[in-house]
């Protein structure tokens, strides 16, 4: 199995599901909610997932696979696929841009492959571990920022009352801190745009394998720092990610505020 034979069925993959979302979607979205009340999936995030997953396995059956709205297959070959068919399902239900479709490949449990379609933006980032990360095929890195104070920062929130209560808090000890706020409502889409420098930094709690995977790759691949609180890993409970040279200013205003717990 070579690396540029995932890479080229991922980015075959997303681009096929961007363009059914796009151009397949009903005027009357049908939706059905998860967790909460606000948190939906859309008949189009399983379509999208349908077509990933058949593309996917169609050209490689003995894969793994771990999707957002399907659960996880098992597999012999030591590639998972690590997919979310729709990240930023808000978005896409009020007809809003920010919205992602990703498309990440674990080889042994890393990932080495991921690929996040931006269809309304017709933006496609690739990352290739070791090798690099590209938008629309032009290479791209981080940012240099150099102030926390001058840094445009993007981040999320969960849909729990409870979690959202604990992150407005940190969000109200961060906004006086940096230069301003972006909170898009795609967490891929945040990760790509510190990759390309068009964001200086990002941090969320509650981020799902399908929504870091792919994103996360680009954005180290990019230059960034993708990790955790105390030099832990990035995940559920707490992603960073920004060039090194704000790196630890970003992490060392979050840390105090708790930003991975509650
Ligand atoms: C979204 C994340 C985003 C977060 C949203 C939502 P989804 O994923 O990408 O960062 O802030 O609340 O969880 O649910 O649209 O796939």
């Amino acid at each position: 199995m070579k690396l540029a034979d995932l890479r080229e069925l991922a980015e075959a993959g997303a681009r096929s599901a961007g363009e059914l979302l796009l151009g397949g979607r009903p005027e009357t979205l049908t939706f059905e909610t998860k967790t909460t009340p606000t948190d939906v999936v859309t008949e189009m995030d399983k379509a999208a997932e349908r077509l990933l997953v058949e593309h996917l396995l169609g050209a490689r059956p003995d894969d793994a696979v771990l999707a957002e709205e399907g659960g996880a297959t098992q597999g012999t070959s030591g590639v998972r696929w690590v997919l979310d068919p729709i990240d930023g399902t808000v978005n896409y239900l009020y007809g809003l841009p920010g919205w992602a479709v990703c498309v990440a490949a674990e080889v042994d449990g890393v990932v080495e492959v991921g690929v996040v379609a931006h269809p309304a933006m017709d933006e496609l980032y690739v990352g290739v571990r070791g090798e690099g990360a590209w938008c629309n095929g032009v290479p791209i890195a981080v940012g240099e920022p150099t102030e926390l104070a001058q840094a445009l920062i993007g981040t999320g929130f969960g849909y729990a009352v409870d979690r959202r209560t604990t992150q407005v808090a940190v969000l109200t000890s961060m906004l006086p801190q940096v230069r301003d706020i972006r909170r898009m409502g795609s967490a891929a889409l945040d990760l790509c745009a510190v990759a390309a420098g068009r964001l200086d930094g990002y941090y969320e709690r509650g981020l799902q394998p399908w929504d870091l995977a792919a994103a996360g790759l680009i954005a180290q691949e990019a230059g960034a720092v993708v990790a955790g609180l105390h030099g832990a890993p990035a995940g559920e409970d707490l992603v960073i990610a920004a060039p090194p040279t704000i790196f630890e200013a970003l992490h060392d205003a979050l840390a105090p505020l708790k930003p991975n717990e509650g």
